[in-house]
């Protein structure tokens, strides 16, 4: 345990004239295979396959990557944080269960395995670890920062956060304490009044302004330059801020939502303000709370720039669960008509949430994530029918970070018939979401070093600004505009494991085996 080991992607050498390896890139060549429908005037479909090709491009030299977090000294800022230190160190400590070690359990990238193939002589399937599919940055080589509105150092918020076991704390404390997050903007209107309090390490200035684009701008290339740092991601994981108002003139275009910066308007959020500094920087920006900060200006300023976004809102607990049970229902042809989901917390973000404005944010993002594995049946549901869908979150100081979940989920059956499924999830929230972060630090850095090009042309380019390659870690899956979301959580994770195997020339996944089932 302990140690760096950047993944260098030759665990496995793909053997296909298709697939090239320099001691830069990996080359592939690869048919993308999809079908195309067509539906005539009676309503009869014509199906055609289609192939296209891509060549893709991989740089296989793993950058030295820096992980700004916005909300450094929040819980899940300091709990990831002592979770890569301890990692890195390879820690063990004391509980009244007995010794644990360090791990990335809940990491898709650091816990999961992607199936290779099928071994020839044996027949059975041979996996390997997903952090070894192409050359990735390891998390216990992220360097570690950020900003917060409160100016506390990481120790003693790691106190505050009351999440970890004291016998982990007493090891981290030191070099905890000796980090300090970088003054944050903070403009009150955005978040619950009763965070105020916490409020005592900004920047000065309470509304929008471009000295602090530029602020975060220069502290991102500061935290570069000393750290010696090829590249730097940026995440939201403070506080939820309220909705901003789209206004026309104001947040609808690049160049207005920089005008509005400019003039102090009062509709821009300061985590549009941070994304907006991000982009500016080629520093790609992920934001992890609900709220919405990619503006059509935003995500418009982006894509000019060509600059990486990833959102929106961690998925960790409740709605994780609840992207798999829906997709499980309705594609076992059972008619889910409701879903109830409370849910109760004692943390900091429980306190902000007890806010209207910021729960209404938190309150659409956990409601959207069945629309589309609804709207895919039509034999269950007719055009716009829906389940009923209530989310209810509530405060409650004393259980902490320890939040409890409860889900009923009612269908109908055979017949008439009911089931009636319950589900009671209890989990320290933090220790939940801290390995998300590391996952779309990973991935997101990933996609920065994957090009692509249509077969025959010249010139190779990045995927779309909106890397909706991330949804897996995230309730409101940000999209290119104009783009489908997808919420079902088998479909997400087949699209990223999918695309990491085209860019080694491997061909989708698919569980046919017939292998095992013709002969
Ligand atoms: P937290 O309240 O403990 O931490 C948020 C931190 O952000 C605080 O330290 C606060 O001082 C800081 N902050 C507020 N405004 C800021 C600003 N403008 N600039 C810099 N720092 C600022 O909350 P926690 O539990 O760490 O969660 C963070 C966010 O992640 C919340 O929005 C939450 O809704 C979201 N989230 C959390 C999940 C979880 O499982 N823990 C899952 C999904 C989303
Ligand atoms: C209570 O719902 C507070 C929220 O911040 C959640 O804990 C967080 O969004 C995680 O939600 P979920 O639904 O992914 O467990």
């Amino acid at each position: 345990a302990g140690g760096s080991a950047a993944s260098t992607g030759d665990l496995f050498k793909v053997n296909s004239p298709n697939v090239e390896y320099t001691n830069g890139e990996i080359k592939s060549k690869y048919t993308y295979r999809t079908t195309s429908v067509k539906r005539d005037g009676n309503g009869k479909f014509t199906a055609t396959p289609k192939e296209t090709l891509y060549d893709f491009k991989t740089d296989r030299k793993v950058p030295k990557t820096g992980m700004m977090l916005v909300g450094l000294g929040g819980n899940n800022g300091t709990t990831v944080t002592a979770g890569i230190i301890a990692n890195k160190r390879g820690l063990v400590w004391d509980t009244r269960e007995g010794k644990r070690a360090a791990n990335y359990y809940g990491s898709v990238v650091m816990g999961s395995t992607i199936k290779l193939g099928t071994e020839a002589e044996t027949g059975k399937e041979v996996n390997v670890p997903f952090h070894d599919m192409l050359p990735m940055v390891h998390p216990n080589d992220l360097v570690i920062g950020g900003w917060d509105i409160s100016g506390m150092n990481l120790a003693e918020a790691m106190d505050r956060a009351q999440v970890l076991e004291p016998s982990l704390k007493s090891q981290v404390y030191k070099e905890m304490a000796t980090m300090k997050p970088l003054p944050s903007i903070y403009y009150p209107d955005f978040i619950a009044a009763n965070q105020e309090d916490r409020a005592d390490n900004l920047v000065p200035g309470r509304k929008a302004c471009m000295a602090h684009v530029e602020k975060i701008r220069q502290d991102i290339r500061e935290f570069k330059a000393a750290n010696n740092l090829d590249k730097v991601i940026v995440q939201w994981t403070a506080n939820t801020e309220r909705y901003a108002d789209l206004i026309e003139g104001v947040n609808d275009t690049a160049e207005n939502l920089l005008k509005a910066i400019e003039n102090g308007h009062a509709e821009v959020a300061p985590s549009t303000v941070f994304a907006v500094a991000c982009i500016l920087e080629n520093a790609p920006f992920i934001n992890g709370s609900p709220q919405n900060t990619f503006v059509p200006g935003c995500i418009d300023l982006a894509e000019k720039h060509g600059a990486f976004l990833g959102g929106d809102d961690f998925k960790s607990g409740q709605t994780k669960m609840k992207s798999a049970m829906v997709e499980f229902l309705v594609n076992a042809g059972i008619k889910l008509t409701s879903i109830s989901s409370y849910n109760h917390l004692g943390n900091n973000d429980g306190k902000n949430l007890s806010s209207q404005k910021q729960f209404r944010s938190k309150e659409i993002s956990k409601s959207n994530v069945v629309d589309d594995m609804v709207a895919a049946n039509s034999v269950l549901y007719k055009k716009d029918e829906h389940p009923d869908h209530c989310v209810v979150i509530k405060y409650m100081p004393a259980v902490g970070d320890n939040k409890r979940a409860l889900d009923e989920y009612y269908a109908e059956i055979f017949l008439g018939g009911h089931q009636m499924i319950s589900i009671f999830n209890m989990c320290e929230d933090s220790l939940l979401a801290s390995p998300l972060i590391i996952d779309l630090v990973l991935i997101c850095e990933m996609m920065t070093r994957i090009q692509w090009r249509a077969a025959g042309k010249a010139d190779y380019a990045g995927f779309h600004s909106v890397l909706s390659v991330l949804s897996y870690m995230l309730k409101a899956p940000l999209t290119p505009p104009g783009t489908p979301v997808v919420n079902a959580l088998n479909k997400q994770r087949a699209a990223l494991t999918n695309i990491f195997r085209a860019c080694v020339g491997l061909e989708p996944e698919n569980d046919m085996t017939l292998e095992h089932k013709l002969f």
